[in-house]
């Protein structure tokens, strides 16, 4: 181009070069790690792409239907072509089973890739007690309602046996909460009082630590207004700092807390006080009432796993879910982390009366 001034002046011209891309970036080499996910929180999403033309600068990911184009959740795009594209997902809310998750890249002209796929295979890993004295499939020895059993994303193994050394525990002991905190360190609750080694009669709304040696008492719930009401057995715990939520066996508010008691609500104790920090039945969880909660994590405010006491709880979206089952909310939503029933746990006595992840 150039310009005439007033008196018939032209300058010189002057250039720029429009660049016409009409071709599509290309992706390929779609790889997923872990995989399968051997109960990992987390994957990372992983690809190659290429371009001929104005160079790779956008990428997304889906899993599910396609949102269409743009639409998807955004990636990491490094390198000067050939470009690697990235993103670390949370997996949490997988169940388990084969999933397909779909990469796409765009180009600085906005021309967006075909996609291209990795298939990943979500498996949840579980740490659990039974509600009664019955095997998972595969596991040999003497069944135990105290035993802590693993789920390895592929076979169940007894990690904890209850009643031999270390742990020394009684026979009639059963453990109905329980938080792992190492392979040698995790905190328990009983279903009736317990004569635990080094302690004494523990109540069933206490919570003891075993430091992987010896058993201390962590929650003295008898000496926090929890003793004396047999609806305020602590049947689920998750220990966060020096938090420790929980779930009581029946519907009795713990001291100080008012509303709706609800045997699926979930309290914490600070140290100091207890408040309920989820109250089940409302939004956004809308569990029903007679939901029973008996085994809970926490993973943060939003985010938590947890199992019920009774066979086929309604849950929104979910549907019937069974005692055996643990699952997951993730911020608004519900889904299955564990399908014990797939897994065989289906004898009433192999009701997940208490679980950890993993
Ligand atoms: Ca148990
Ligand atoms: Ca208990
Ligand atoms: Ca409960
Ligand atoms: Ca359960």
């Amino acid at each position: 181009m150039h310009a005439k001034d007033a008196a018939g002046n032209w300058g010189a011209v002057a250039t720029t070069t429009l660049v016409i891309d009409k071709v599509k970036p290309a992706v390929s080499a779609v790889t997923v790690t872990p995989n399968p996910t051997g109960g990992a929180a987390s994957v990372t999403l992983t690809a190659q792409a290429t371009d001929a033309g104005t160079g790779v600068t956008r990428a997304e990911w889906f899993t599910g239907a396609d949102p269409g184009v743009g639409n998807a959740t955004a990636m990491t795009v490094t390198g000067t072509g050939p470009w690697t594209v990235s993103s670390t997902i949370d997996a949490r809310g997988f169940s388990e089973g084969a999933r397909t998750l779909t990469v796409r890249v765009r180009d600085a002209a906005g021309n967006w890739s075909v996609t291209a796929s990795a298939v990943l295979q979500v498996q949840a890993a579980l740490s659990f007690s039974t509600l009664g004295n019955t095997n998972p499939a595969g596991v040999g020895g003497t069944a135990d309602d105290a035993d802590i059993y693993s789920w390895s994303g592929t076979a169940f193994s007894r990690v904890i046996d209850a009643s031999i050394a270390p742990y020394n525990l009684p026979g009639g002991a059963n453990v109905d909460g329980f938080d792992r905190v190492s392979p040698t360190q995790f905190y328990v609750s009983f279903a009736d009082p317990v004569n635990v080694p080094g302690i004494g009669v523990v109540q069933d709304e206490d919570v003891v630590f075993f430091n992987g040696t010896s058993w201390s008492l962590f929650f003295t719930g008898s000496a926090h207004g929890l003793g004396g009401n047999n609806n305020l057995d602590v049947d689920a715990i998750s220990v966060v700092g020096s938090t420790l939520y929980f779930s009581t066996l029946g519907n009795s508010n713990p001291p100080g807390v008012g509303g709706t008691a609800d045997d699926a609500d979930i309290y914490s104790w600070n140290g100091t006080a207890y408040s309920r920090v989820i109250d089940a039945s409302a939004a956004p969880y809308g569990l029903p009432a007679a939901a029973n909660v008996d085994g809970f994590v926490r993973v943060d405010a939003t985010h938590f796993y947890l199992s019920f006491s009774a066979d086929t709880t309604t849950v929104p979206v979910l549907g019937a879910v069974q005692d055996e089952d643990v699952i997951y909310y993730n911020a608004g939503t519900w889904s299955v982390y564990f399908d014990g029933t797939a897994h065989g746990l289906t004898t009433a006595n192999q009701d997940l009366d208490a679980f950890d992840v993993p």
